[in-house]
């Protein structure tokens, strides 16, 4: 599931240059005991973005998840781009997230680089229909406009794609046109991003999951050198 959004990422990331890096079999597909979960990883790097990762796990009718964060490169103060979306076909419910992650909560850095969500929020109001819940504290690495949907098949059908395209390449032309960086040094950069991987890999329902799935040690390598690779100094 999900392979079209798969497909409009890895087009527009090709054509942005970048480059796919091998990863370990065991990293690039993953089954469980019985291959009722199958989950595939994929990493790119490009010279703008020092990591670009993307995960798609198949449950059957139980979940499917395509789950993508973008991470700039650390002379960028450029947000991370954050995406994860799940769907669970027994019950036919769809959850997406969508955000341009910030580094820091200064309102000028939010108006400068997040704040360009708003614009598709409004266009597709339907799609954008609900508020976080307590997973994570909403004021840290999310922005106030974080899309979240809590939807069904018609919003699955009518709006996943058109909401994820426009949000990638709207998220890609900010970093085209982007030039200084004014809110933070390429130190402070790398320092948050070390900040929003550790916070990522403790609040991230993920890890509950995949434990479940794939058992404490293959997740927890999973979690160190492929989710939140700077999580562990
Ligand atoms: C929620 N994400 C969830 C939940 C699960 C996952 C099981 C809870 C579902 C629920 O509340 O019904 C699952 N997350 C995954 C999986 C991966 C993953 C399988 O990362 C695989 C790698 N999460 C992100 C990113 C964002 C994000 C980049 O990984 C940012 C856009 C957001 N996920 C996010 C948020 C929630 C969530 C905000 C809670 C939604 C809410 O508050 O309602």
């Amino acid at each position: 599931m999900f392979d079209s959004l798969f497909d409009i990422l890895v087009t527009n990331l090709e054509k942005i240059k970048s480059k796919r890096v091998k990863l370990s079999n065991d990293l690039e597909e993953h089954h469980n005991e019985n291959s009722s979960y199958t989950i595939k990883n994929w990493l790119f790097t490009s010279p703008q973005y020092r990591k670009w990762r993307i995960t798609k796990l198949d449950g059957g009718d139980k979940i499917q998840v395509f789950n993508t964060v973008g991470y700039p490169s650390f002379n960028s103060e450029l947000p991370i781009f954050g995406v994860d979306i799940l769907w669970f076909g027994t019950s036919k419910k769809l959850l997406a997230v969508l955000d341009y992650q910030p580094l820091i909560q200064d309102k000028d850095y939010l108006d400068k680089y997040c704040k360009s969500i708003n614009l598709i929020k409004k266009k597709y109001s339907e799609f954008d229909n609900t508020k976080m819940k307590k997973v994570y504290e909403s004021n840290r690495f999310f922005s106030p406009w974080v899309i979240i949907c809590r939807g069904d098949n018609n919003h699955l059908d009518k709006y996943l794609n058109t909401v994820f395209d426009l949000f990638l390449n709207k998220y890609l032309n900010m970093y085209e046109s982007n030039s200084d960086n004014i809110f933070l040094n390429s130190q402070d950069i790398e320092e948050k991003h070390i900040e929003y991987d550790i916070y990522s890999s403790e609040k991230d329902p993920a890890g509950k999951l995949f434990k479940s799935f794939f058992g404490e040690k293959w997740t927890n390598q999973f979690i160190k050198n492929y989710l939140f690779t700077l999580s562990s100094g």
